[in-house]
């Protein structure tokens, strides 16, 4: 018997959502800042779900959207925050949906307009260590992408409701997610979702070229220069990447444009550690990549972040770059030593 056909530890949850889904009107989502290809088609796969339900739905987000995922607007339209636009419909909301993220640190500026808001809230994530925000939570941890949860809950709730549409943005959350179905969490349950996704019409060279091969040059120009900074430490079990600002200043880039960069220092033999450190305007960013049972998330808890255990990130403000590196480098060797 595979995943797909038991019951779902969520039905609970899934019960839940349901009859808030039938007795409320107006929805919005939002995801996490920087959002990433998961919390995009997430929130616009449900979107586009409560708009065929007759509901009223705004996607907001607090950070723009990447350009390799503007074409999700044409299945659901993505906002950017601003106070002046969106402060009441927040407020006014029925349901607030929170999707891949638990963590109202990660709003930012829209942090304190979700949580004053009277909203029933919901929060649909993947990730470890929740905060206590909303009224209803659907989180599973085990789970490679928030939009596998998406995909479950839809499917319970109306799996003739789930259009090309949906398809194409649930595929692209779990594509991207699961590092093109090869992070440790692609299971038995993310094949046979993807079937039902792609028996929906998905077209995945499409999406796969919309997303991974329509970038700029300058962002190529980046890990050029990331590539460049390249060191190890422990004996080639830690790798690390340090990008200053001016890194990009001159390649004309952004932080988001270090999307998946740090994946290429897992691809060297030997190395269990993969560390990327971006400088920020006002402090440094670190993402933390592990193979199989070093803990990243708890060697980014170290640093005020969180995460998966292959996967996890860490902000800290008002620090300098070089020391900050050489103290994450220093806790991440002794991690990788102690792995055997
Ligand atoms: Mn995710």
């Amino acid at each position: 018997m595979t995943k797909l056909s038991m019951t779902s530890p969520l039905s609970g949850g899934f019960e839940a959502c349901k009859s808030i889904f039938e007795q409320k009107h107006s929805f919005v989502l939002t995801t996490h800042v920087n959002p990433d290809g998961d919390g995009i088609g997430s929130e616009v796969a449900l979107a586009a779900f409560l708009r065929s339900m007759g509901k009223e739905a705004a996607v907001i987000n607090q950070s723009e959207t990447p350009a390799n995922y503007v074409f999700l607007n044409s299945i659901y339209p993505v906002q950017h925050f601003s106070r002046e636009r969106h402060a009441n419909v927040i407020a006014n909301a029925d349901v607030i949906i929170v999707a891949d993220t638990n963590s109202p640190l990660r709003f930012t500026a829209m942090k304190d307009f979700v949580l004053q808001s009277k909203a029933y809230k919901i929060c649909i994530d993947h990730h470890l260590d929740q905060a206590e925000f909303a009224d209803l939570y659907l989180i599973d941890e085990s789970s490679p992408a928030t939009g596998e949860i998406v995909y479950r809950l839809l499917s319970y709730l109306d799996p003739h409701a789930i259009t090309r549409q949906i398809a194409d943005a649930l595929y692209v959350a779990i594509m991207t997610d699961t590092g093109s179905f090869r992070f440790p969490k692609t299971d038995v349950e993310t094949h046979g979702i993807i079937a039902e996704l792609l028996a929906r019409g998905v077209d995945p060279s499409a999406l796969y070229q919309k997303i991974f091969e329509e970038g700029s040059i300058n962002k190529l120009k980046l890990l050029g220069k990331a590539l460049e900074s390249l060191k190890t430490a422990a004996d080639g079990k830690v790798a690390y990447m340090v990008l200053p600002r001016s890194a990009f200043a001159e390649t004309v880039t952004v932080e988001a444009d270090t999307d998946n960069m740090i994946n290429q220092t897992m691809s060297i033999g030997g190395v269990v550690i993969g560390l990327l450190f971006v400088e920020l305007e006002d402090g440094v960013k670190v993402s933390f990549r592990s193979k199989g049972s070093i803990a990243a998330n708890e060697l980014a808890k170290e640093f005020g972040g969180n995460g998966h255990k292959n996967a996890a990130g860490a902000r800290k403000h008002a620090t300098g770059l070089s020391e900050f590196v050489q103290q994450v480098v220093e806790r991440a060797i002794v991690y990788a030593r102690a792995d055997h």
